[in-house]
């Protein structure tokens, strides 16, 4: 399958001096009429996080770990990717039209780009942060075969690109910290990659007491199980394989790639290692905010 006047490789808008990929910066108009409702769960993160992974989980809680239920549609139909706009599939802000309460949703948007909408609702918003080094990989991966995004170049260029904040959704070190100061103030669960994979049943119970829901334990480990990576690389309406191949080329690079923690050691050289602790450092510099980089 093919999309019509799908256009490849455009270069990334600016938007309040955040670089998005070209169709979803344009979406961000429309996107204004989008009206939350506070039933509304967000899901938001920066790319390559864990979005797929906890919107599968939240998907289960809320049809109660009926895995017929879970297997309706594709994860973009089920959870609405707001932003998401590309020609000849439904856009974020339609499936999110046409999805009854209460409704889970995604977005990647930093918080100055985010539909206001969604903080007067007082929307409930689960955050997931993964970190940068495993981040960097994946998305350089997802840059490749998901031809909405400019040309990501070779590794090393595109690792400078993604410490300069110059790849889509801007910078890694402002999105995570940002969402974090925010989670002071406002109903936000801020969960992080390497602790879902370390242990998914105790953050699936963070979840659940979120979201004032409870579970029998055998269907909280049915969660568990059915969202573990191996099931959801091979779930079709977890794995984005329903999507027309010059959106997303598996044959490039798998949407469900390694699914794991400290995969970076194999990409990064020892040069760039060094280059890119001496820039984390100065970035995170103040910030209470730590992340795990291997488990
Ligand atoms: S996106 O496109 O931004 O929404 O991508 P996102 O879903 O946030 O992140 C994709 C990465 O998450 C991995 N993934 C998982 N890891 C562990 N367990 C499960 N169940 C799981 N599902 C998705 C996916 O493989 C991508 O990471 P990499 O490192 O590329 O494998």
């Amino acid at each position: 399958m093919e999309s019509d006047q799908l256009t490849l490789r455009l270069p990334l808008k600016y938007v309040k001096g955040v670089p998005l990929i070209r169709y979803f910066a344009e979406a961000l108009g429309p996107l204004q009429n989008f009206q939350a409702r506070p039933d509304d769960l967000l899901i938001s993160t920066y790319p390559k996080s864990g979005t797929t992974w906890v919107s599968e989980i939240l998907d289960m809680i809320y049809h109660g770990g009926d895995l017929e239920k879970c297997h309706r549609a594709p994860i973009y139909i089920r959870v609405p990717f707001l932003e998401f706009s590309v020609p000849g599939i439904p856009s974020g802000l339609e499936s999110a039209l046409n999805t009854p309460a209460p409704r889970l949703l995604k977005t990647h948007l930093p918080v100055a780009l985010l539909p206001q909408t969604l903080l007067d609702q007082k929307v409930k918003v689960i955050y997931v942060a993964r970190n940068a080094k495993d981040v960097a990989v994946s998305y350089y991966h997802f840059y490749n075969m998901a031809k909405v995004h400019p040309d990501p170049g070779t590794w090393d260029s595109f690792l400078e690109k993604f410490m300069a904040g110059e790849v889509s959704y801007g910078s890694w070190y402002q999105h995570v910290q940002e969402w974090w100061e925010l989670s002071h103030t406002y109903p936000i669960l801020y969960l992080f990659y390497e602790d879902m994979k370390e242990n998914p049943k105790r953050e699936i119970q963070k979840i659940l007491e979120f979201v004032g829901r409870s579970l029998p334990e055998e269907t909280v480990e049915r969660i568990v199980q059915h969202t573990s990576f191996k099931e959801m690389k091979n779930n079709p309406m977890a794995n984005y394989s329903t999507l027309p191949c010059d959106v997303m080329d598996h044959d490039i690079s798998a949407f469900m790639r390694k699914g794991i923690a400290g995969d970076w050691k194999k990409t990064f050289t020892v040069a760039q290692n060094e280059r890119f602790d001496a820039h984390y450092a100065e970035k995170m510099a103040g910030s209470n905010l730590k992340f795990r980089d291997d488990i």
